[in-house]
């Protein structure tokens, strides 16, 4: 048996693994990928040794791309990477929620572990609501290790999601989660503390920062019609942003036709997004629009690639 990395993982099984994932490419959308059990078994153990011995607040530096929502769309994830780069060409930050709702999560969420133990300095991953067990035994993703291995790979992947870390600091001034802010947030350092491996619970910043939603018509804190966590008003970005001197708070979570960022003077919808296609003509509108104005200075240096997701096909 050849020697394993300091990761726990033989490079060659590793390399082996994600050349496979890769290679349908060219394939039609669809086509599945169907590495043995006990080698999803080894990236799931094997990340999740990395995930805790890094920090639950990462912080970061661009250039850096920030995908959203996935949610098992795997030729999407594939578009994505021969858009942006593959591995190691550009780093990423996936902002979350890789499994359920479409028909190829496990292709899904095993690449992108093999790409987190391949690059660990240089490719993350944070927790969305549906990096958890109780959300994906109902939303396809235990439907699907059930159909095509078995439960107890399943809880595998339970073990590892519950060492994902849940937000991320770029250049100090960035700060990136799934879903949005907590009334409990009052210190970064809260997130820092948060302790792994954890489910998520019912209440409180880890459910607020994986769950709640931006919504422009609140002030304040408001009921979240998820029946979980809250909404939070542009006010509370503002004395949030202000408080702990940062630019933007950047997020996914939801399915919209749009690219969300908070700042105090700038709460837009930077553009409309239809489909995955029009992602070259989107950038250009990205990178010409003096709209961003200063949020121009980021541009420069990330990548924000959110939430084309759902809308494809
Ligand atoms: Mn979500």
């Amino acid at each position: 048996m050849a020697a394993a990395t300091a990761q726990g993982m033989d490079p060659a099984v590793l390399d082996d693994i994600i050349r496979r994932l890769t290679e349908v490419r060219s394939a039609r959308p669809g086509k599945q990928v169907q590495l043995s059990e006990s080698e999803i078994k080894q990236l799931c153990v094997a990340s999740k040794d990395i995930f805790v011995q890094q920090p639950n607040l990462l912080e970061l530096e661009a250039p850096i791309k920030i995908c959203g929502d996935i949610h098992g769309q795997y030729s999407d994830l594939l578009r994505l990477f021969e858009y942006g780069g593959f591995p190691p060409h550009a780093n990423y930050l996936f902002l979350g929620d890789y499994v359920d709702r479409g028909k190829q999560s496990l292709e899904t969420i095993c690449l992108l572990l093999a790409y987190k133990i391949k690059y660990p300095e240089n490719f993350f991953l944070l927790r969305g609501n549906h990096e958890c067990a109780s959300i994906n035994r109902i939303y396809g993703f235990y439907d699907e290790c059930k159909r095509r291995f078995n439960v107890r790979l399943w809880k595998c992947f339970t073990e590892c999601f519950n060492c994902l870390p849940v937000a991320a600091l770029i250049d100090d001034k960035i700060l990136c989660m799934h879903g949005g802010l907590s009334p409990d947030l009052t210190n970064l350092d809260q997130i820092r503390n948060l302790s792994r491996p954890t489910a998520i619970p019912d209440t409180g910043l880890l459910c607020d920062l994986l769950w709640s939603d931006p919504d422009r018509d609140v002030k304040g804190w408001g009921m979240n019609d998820r029946g979980v966590s809250y909404t939070f008003g542009a006010d509370k970005v503002s004395e949030f942003l202000a408080k702990h001197d940062l630019d933007l708070v950047c997020r996914a979570h939801q399915v919209v036709t749009c690219l969300h960022f908070f700042h105090p003077s700038i709460e837009c919808c930077l553009i409309l997004m239809v489909n995955w296609l029009f992602l070259c003509r989107l950038w250009r509108m990205v990178t010409n629009s003096l709209l961003i104005g200063n949020l121009l200075q980021y541009f420069q240096h990330l990548t924000i690639v959110v939430n084309l997701i759902m809308l494809v096909r």
